[in-house]
């Protein structure tokens, strides 16, 4: 900081200091993290309701800052969606306190992949960092499924200094790790650690795999798994079918054998899609984009 030498006739030289200037850093742990939650998806939330609720703490596109500190990362929230407007509510709902609460600079990011083709979690993924990075300098990228919801608010949605997997701990899984690889579900990559695997695989159509894939580029690029512990772990997923346009891929499985080399020409180098829509609603950007989806 520098002595101001004080002249009355300058105004300037005493305006009130503005915001970035007198803030902190926000600390390490959140202070007003409760720890475990209750989530049962019982209720009859409506898109409406929530926006009532909370749509006053967020700015346009589902994007929040701390108020009284300064964020120690910028965090796009990236979603794979399409045709489960039930689950957005409920994760909507749940999410927003929780990360609020974390303090995180975030924004909420649902890619929703245009028209009936074979849907594709990965390669949506991929579509949603390069559509967020052209919005802000986002620092840490949290990759979730519609149909997850915490339950415990210290499982911080942020970066770590390895990728991490934060759903460790399911209720559909009994509370457990399905298997020791397993990444599926949520999980966060910081953007150097995202780009250095070449972000996530464009050619895993349909269930399953994907995940696996992703694993394997992490470790193949010397890096290893970070994860909250089982009781933070935590999480609820709503219950549901497998959806249409989504049927178990065959082929996938055998893909998993050659990610060493695929890796290096399917990813964030090879992606192809096309923004056919963005629309900013007070909890969520939602960015409609085709990406090339065979119909079968
Ligand atoms: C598991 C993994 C998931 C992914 C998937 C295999 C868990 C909880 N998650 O999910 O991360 O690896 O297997 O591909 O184990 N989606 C839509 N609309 C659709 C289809 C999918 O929005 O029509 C999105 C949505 O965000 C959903 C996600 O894709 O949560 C994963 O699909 P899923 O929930 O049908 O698959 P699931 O629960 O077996
Ligand atoms: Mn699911």
């Amino acid at each position: 900081m520098k002595t101001k030498v004080l002249n009355n006739s300058h105004e300037e030289t005493r305006r009130p200091p503005n915001k970035s200037e007198t803030l902190g850093h926000c600390p390490d742990t959140p202070p007003k993290l409760v720890g475990p939650l209750h989530v049962e998806f019982n209720s009859k939330q409506t898109l409406h309701k929530v926006r009532e609720e909370m749509g006053s703490h967020l700015l346009e596109g589902g994007r929040y800052k701390p108020p009284d500190c300064i964020a120690q990362q910028k965090v796009a929230i990236i979603i794979a969606f399409r045709n489960r407007h039930e689950h957005l509510i409920h994760w909507l709902y749940y999410l927003h306190p929780i990360l609020m609460r974390q303090q995180l600079d975030y924004t909420v990011y649902v890619i929703n992949q245009d028209g009936e083709g074979v849907f594709n979690r990965a390669k949506l993924m991929n579509a949603g960092y390069v559509e967020a990075m052209k919005q802000y300098d986002y620092d840490c990228f949290v990759f979730s499924d519609i149909d997850l919801i915490p339950m415990d608010d210290r499982n911080l949605y942020r970066c770590f200094d390895n990728p991490r997997h934060l759903a460790v701990a399911m209720d559909k899984f009994n509370f457990h790790l399905p298997y020791n690889t397993f990444f599926g579900g949520v999980s966060s990559l910081s953007k150097s650690q995202y780009l250095k695997i070449n972000g996530f695989p464009n050619t895993f159509w349909g269930w399953g795999g994907e995940d696996d894939d992703i694993y394997n580029r992490i470790i193949f690029r010397g890096m290893s798994i970070s994860r909250p512990d089982l009781v933070m772990g935590k999480y609820r997923m709503i219950k549901h079918k497998r959806d249409l346009h989504n049927e178990a891929n065959p082929k996938n499985p055998g893909k998993l054998r050659q990610t060493l080399q695929t890796m290096n020409t399917d990813g964030i180098n090879s992606l192809k899609y096309t923004v056919k829509e963005i629309k900013k609603d007070i909890l969520y950007t939602f960015i409609n984009v085709d990406i090339e989806a065979p119909l079968k």
